[in-house]
């Protein structure tokens, strides 16, 4: 089932996601629903408060080489929590939540990521370029934070005009 994508300025996407502690038949369909929401509306990343969910979920599917985005590749990741952040890098990063609008973000070049699978088996994994850019912006959506937070006052204030001035065309 295709979920609703919540968008700025909702006030929902900064909520602060709760830990999820049922692995269970409803957490499999909301992630099946998650991903086919992210795959039809063309997404790398999605957490589920992006869908008025708020748990600590989160899923990535990463294009490969030729520009695929594979089923194989997918992550489905709970509970995550960051360690072992190295370097920086700056990246174009956009969101579902802010469509049309993509902005460079710096973000940490590596990260190990520790996180619990659908069953509830626990995971690590060893992240850098994109997955680990996007990583780090989906574990911002748990917090309640957005990309555009990290902009400076003068890029945020551009933004708001410019996304005030979309809002009011599309309507
Ligand atoms: C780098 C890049 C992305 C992330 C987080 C995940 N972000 C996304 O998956 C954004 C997807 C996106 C898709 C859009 O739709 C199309 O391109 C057709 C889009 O465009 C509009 O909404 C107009 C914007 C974003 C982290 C790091
Ligand atoms: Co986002």
């Amino acid at each position: 089932m295709l979920l609703k994508v919540v968008t700025y300025p909702n006030k929902l996407l900064k909520m602060r996601s709760s830990v999820v502690e049922h692995f269970d038949n409803d957490l499999h369909t909301f992630l099946d629903d998650m991903f086919e929401t992210m795959m039809s509306n063309n997404g790398i990343g999605l957490a589920a408060i992006q869908v008025a969910r708020p748990i600590r979920a989160l899923l990535l599917c990463i294009p490969d080489e030729e520009g695929e985005q594979k089923k194989e590749n997918l992550l489905e990741i709970l509970n995550p929590t960051l360690h072992n952040p190295k370097g920086q890098t700056l990246y174009q990063e956009g969101c579902l939540s802010v469509p049309g609008f993509y902005e460079d973000i710096e973000r940490f070049e590596s990260v190990t990521l520790h996180y619990q699978n659908r069953h509830g088996s626990a995971c690590v994994l060893e992240a850098n370029e994109l997955l680990a850019i996007a990583i780090q912006h989906e574990m911002d959506h748990l917090e309640g934070k957005l990309f555009i937070e990290k902009l400076s006052y003068n890029r945020r204030k551009k933004f708001e005009k410019e996304y005030k001035r979309a809002l009011k065309e599309k309507r």
